[in-house]
């Protein structure tokens, strides 16, 4: 599912690889700049707009063919498509500050172990990914004999102390002219794809591991989820947040078209939160031929999949990295201060997406 090229030669073979085809980042050979790779333009002409859905709503009350306003209690309107139950969209649904704290958290605190990451096969648990790029170390695997890496000062070792890989200072490591294997936390952070809170998913048995120890959902995230699962949920039910997969997206990753299928009661949502750039979300019906509809998901934007809308192939095809398409100004004027410029500098060429389940 994950991967910076998961559209293979089969790509033409059914609706949805072909929506993907269209819009995940391509480079243009025939522009070819010494200086810097061109990508490739996309027309977004059919990509259903949210953002100028809300803006006609307000003024005027209405709503383009094929989606209505939900009449619900919520707060601020929320938006459906009318050949999609259970399908809800809900723009600008995180002020900036919810925003930016989720951010600092998906960064800082939710790839800590125990919650796993993508990493986790290779390297084992990592501990401070995030303060270690910022810090320019290196993650280097150990030596056993005494006379390894072992014997590097104990102060710049940040990793847990039973495991294999440990951070240390940039100028430790290349002093040594070590054989050891080696690699830049930054490069590290770059590939950070996923972390998994509260009950872990193994994606390898495509399950929940129940056995497996894990860190608690925050509880201001189990609130918020909570409050913004409330449009998908029926009269009198609350949403338990119990489970959440946290997706980092650069620039040329994407998601492949997709179910989430694990969890026993589809008739609670998957409550989907959208942080940092721009980027278009595909959902598409029961089978990989019908045709789905692209949708930008902004910074801020919070998606609800329940009932049928469970039952429908989705996935991410591509993010918009650049100035003028990501759409992050606020973000960039909340990270303004100097002590804040590794999150802004992460957040101008990524996207995070938090989407929270109740599991049982
Ligand atoms: O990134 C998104 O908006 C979608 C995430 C998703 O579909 C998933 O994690 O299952």
């Amino acid at each position: 599912m994950y991967g910076s090229n998961g559209v293979t030669d089969d790509a033409e073979r059914t609706a949805f690889r072909r929506a993907e085809k269209k819009y995940k980042v391509y480079y243009d050979d025939s522009k070819s700049s010494k200086k810097k790779k061109q990508l490739k333009q996309v027309d977004l002409s059919e990509v259903v707009d949210f953002k100028a859905i809300l803006r006609s709503f307000n003024q005027s009350g209405e709503v383009p063919p094929g989606t209505f306003a939900l009449q619900c209690d919520f707060d601020r309107p929320v938006f459906c498509i009318e050949n999609r139950p259970g399908f809800y969209f809900i723009p600008d649904a995180l002020t900036v500050e919810e925003q930016g704290q989720w951010i600092r958290e998906s960064l800082i605190s939710f790839p800590q172990p125990y919650n796993r990451t993508n990493h986790n096969a290779i390297y084992g648990p990592i501990r401070d990914l995030f303060m270690a790029a910022k810090e320019r170390k290196i993650l280097v695997e150990e030596e056993d004999s005494s006379g390894g890496l072992d014997s590097l000062s104990n102060s710049s070792i940040t990793n847990m102390d039973a495991e294999r890989w440990k951070f240390y200072e940039e100028n430790t490591v290349s002093s040594r002219g070590s054989t050891c294997k080696s690699i830049s936390a930054s490069v590290l952070l770059r590939k950070l794809r996923w972390s998994t809170l509260g009950l872990q998913f193994d994606w390898s048995k495509r399950n929940y591991n129940v056995s497996l120890p894990h860190n608690k959902i925050p509880d201001a995230l189990c609130d918020l989820a909570k409050e913004m699962a409330a449009p998908a949920m029926s009269k009198g039910k609350v949403f338990q947040p119990e489970a959440a997969i946290v997706n980092y997206f650069g620039l040329g990753d994407m998601l492949g078209g997709h179910l989430d299928d694990m969890e026993a009661d589809w008739t609670k949502p998957i409550v989907s939160m959208s942080l940092g750039c721009k980027a278009i979300f595909l959902l598409g019906g029961k089978s990989r031929d019908d045709p789905p509809l692209a949708m930008f998901v902004r910074s801020g934007d919070v998606v609800l999949m329940a009932g049928e809308a469970r039952e429908c192939f989705h996935g991410v095809p591509r993010i918009f990295t650049d100035q003028e398409n990501a759409e992050i100004a606020p973000l960039e004027l909340m990270f303004s201060h100097e002590d804040d410029v590794c999150f802004l500098e992460y957040i101008r060429s990524s996207r995070i997406n938090i989407n929270i389940r109740q599991v049982f």
